[in-house]
């Protein structure tokens, strides 16, 4: 028996791992698996290095600005928000009269927005999410608690992707660039926090398999939890 209140939805699938782990790889894979089976699809990556916040991030990854630890935390999470937040709850109660409604909702492009797209019955794969915003501040000492207290409300994954490496294994792909987090002993930490947010809900793929195993295992991880989501299974929120 399906509830009356369920509607169609696209699915919240998360890629999470450490740097080189191959979650852009599998993700692009991922896609095209999805939508050759017809389901409308499409690619997302945290941190959006597009919009202002996101080229503050980017500045920041690849050292040409610095900003204290709390501060780029919060902007990695501004930076979730922004593409969740809703027309209605981004506008002030003052500027409430439809007329105004009206002009924020053309200056606001709706399709960029999570909700509206899951809404319209497409799938996301989101290569990184939360999580890697908890993992890395945490690694760093943030506590944990305060690390996932601005993720609260944002949209939670209907399945989480962990691409487990060996930290080691990581370094020898492709070497590490410029980015600030790419050193061996920080992503040692960081694979740790990983661990400690890990839960039986997330499916753990071995990422030392070659490309088209874990491929093929990330298809038959995610297929249930399209359906069930085309099927109606609400939307659930940061942290269940
Ligand atoms: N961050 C991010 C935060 O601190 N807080 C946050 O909230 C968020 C969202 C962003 C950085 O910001 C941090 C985390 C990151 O340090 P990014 O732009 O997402 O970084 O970049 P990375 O995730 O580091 O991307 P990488 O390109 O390094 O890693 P991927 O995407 O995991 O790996 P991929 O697919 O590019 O593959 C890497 C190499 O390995 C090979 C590929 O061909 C490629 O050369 N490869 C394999 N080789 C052998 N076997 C396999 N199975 C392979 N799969 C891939
Ligand atoms: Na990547």
């Amino acid at each position: 028996l399906r509830a009356s209140s369920s509607e169609s939805r696209g699915a919240l699938i998360v890629l999470e791992g450490l740097d080189r782990s191959g979650k852009t790889s599998q993700s692009s894979r991922l896609l095209s698996y999805l939508e050759g089976l017809g389901h409308s699809t499409e690619l997302w990556r945290f941190p959006d290095r597009g919009t202002s916040v996101g080229q503050m991030i980017s500045a920041y990854l690849s050292n040409k600005s610095h900003l204290d630890d709390r501060t780029i935390h919060l902007l990695f999470s501004a930076n979730r928000w922004e593409k969740r937040v809703t027309v209605e709850v981004s506008l002030h109660k003052n500027f409430e009269s439809q007329k105004f409604q009206a002009s924020v909702q053309k200056k606001i492009n709706m399709k960029s927005l999570m909700e509206t797209q899951l809404k319209n019955g497409t799938t996301l794969v989101v290569d990184r999410y939360s999580y890697s915003g908890v993992a890395f501040s945490s690694a760093k000492g943030l506590d944990i608690e305060w690390c996932k207290a601005p993720e609260v409300g944002l949209l939670a994954p209907d399945i989480v992707l962990y691409l487990d490496i060996p930290p080691e294994k990581a370094a020898e792909r492709g070497g590490y660039g410029d980015e600030r987090y790419e050193q061996l002993e920080f992503q040692k930490k960081v694979a740790k926090c990983y661990q400690a947010l890990c839960d039986s809900s997330w499916k753990v793929i071995d990422a030392c398999q070659p490309i088209e195993d874990i491929e093929k295992q990330l298809q038959d991880a995610v297929l249930d939890h399209v359906m069930a989501c085309e099927r109606g299974r609400p939307l659930s929120y940061l942290w269940p």
